[in-house]
């Protein structure tokens, strides 16, 4: 049984062969990915149990999606099949070509087909179906984003379920800002503020904590929610810190690495930051195993990266303070 549930849409992913606007693109390779399937895999890839629950369509791309995660040893047996809507694709778009249309070297852009996807159908009626019962009551640990909640009127439900108090059991709640404007468009993101307050650790990256909150300063941050436990935030100069309830901030810098492509480095750093969780770590160890999880995948161009042997991770852990 899992130590950790990650719910939340996951898609196929259409690739491109190059950078380029999508205008010049002709060649698109098909994978999987989304944020909450991305942290149930490094999970799974750092020796935490994990399990992903989701909604996929009848459909190829939806077989694909789930044969995908659960090859990353990931348990996907409450992920449902919905006969009558699709599974979502994305489209990824990579700057770095010499077209004006370009996005810029090392930019990359999500173009989403998920209106009325399956997952878009998942609602509160989740907590009645024995398969994600089973898993859920299993869990200590259960990671949300910030995407659920602007798909649908039923997501949003469903995760203010799974925050209420007394559905929690213990478990510690992990939440990830994860701001994706383009999904709110005619929704009001407000309904995120109580629920990032709801989560024990809360995960917020400096811009979008800008973006979406007005202000990337940790400190305000802490302020603002006052009820996680730890509030974890990463700014742009790729240093993240950690504030508790009290004591001193804690402030750990990311490794310094060759950018290939930035998406899923965010999902790479809670899988580790969680990782770290579950392991014991301190807060400093933490942060760590965060950066080099998310290091791998800023390395590569897919969503997931690979993690080093555990000898290598072990003595990355061990480095002294800077
Ligand atoms: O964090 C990476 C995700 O953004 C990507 O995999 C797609 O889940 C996704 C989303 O909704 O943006």
């Amino acid at each position: 049984l899992p130590h950790a549930v990650c719910l939340g849409e996951s898609m196929a992913v259409l690739l491109p062969d190059g950078p380029g606007p999508l205008e010049t693109i002709s060649t698109f390779s098909a994978s999987a990915g989304g944020a909450e399937s991305n942290v149930a895999c490094a999970l799974a890839a750092l020796g935490v149990p994990s399990a992903w629950i989701s909604r996929v369509g009848d459909d190829g791309f939806g077989r694909r999606l789930v044969a995908e995660v659960a090859a990353h040893g990931v348990d996907t047996s409450a992920v449902a099949v919905d006969p009558r809507r699709p599974t979502g694709v994305y489209l990824k778009e990579i700057g770095g070509s010499e077209h004006p249309n370009d996005l810029g070297a090392g930019r990359s852009r999500l173009h989403y087909y998920r209106a009325g996807s399956a997952a878009s159908a998942l609602s509160p009626e989740l907590l009645a179906d024995p398969a994600a019962a089973r898993l859920l009551t299993a869990a200590r640990m259960l990671h949300l984003t910030g995407i659920t909640p602007a798909l649908s009127d039923s997501c949003l439900a469903l995760v203010r379920a799974l925050l209420d108090p007394g559905r929690r059991r213990g478990r510690l709640v992990s939440f990830d800002l994860n701001w994706r404007p383009v999904l709110w468009h005619g929704r009001d993101p407000r309904v995120l503020l109580g629920l990032l307050n709801a989560a024990d650790v809360l995960l917020l990256g400096a811009d979008e904590a800008e973006a979406a909150l007005g202000t990337a300063d940790p400190e305000v941050l802490r302020a603002m929610f006052p009820s996680p436990a730890t509030v974890v935030v990463k700014d742009s100069g790729h240093t993240v810190t950690a504030l508790g309830q009290g004591g001193p901030a804690v402030t750990e810098p990311a490794l310094t690495v060759e950018v290939v492509e930035p998406t899923g480095a965010g999902d790479a750093f809670a899988a580790g930051y969680l990782a770290g969780t579950a392991r014991g770590l301190d807060q400093r160890r933490r942060l760590r195993l965060g950066h080099l999880t998310a290091a791998c995948t800023l390395t590569v161009h897919g969503d997931q990266g690979r993690i080093p042997p555990d000898d290598v991770v072990a003595a990355l852990l061990a480095l002294p303070a800077e």
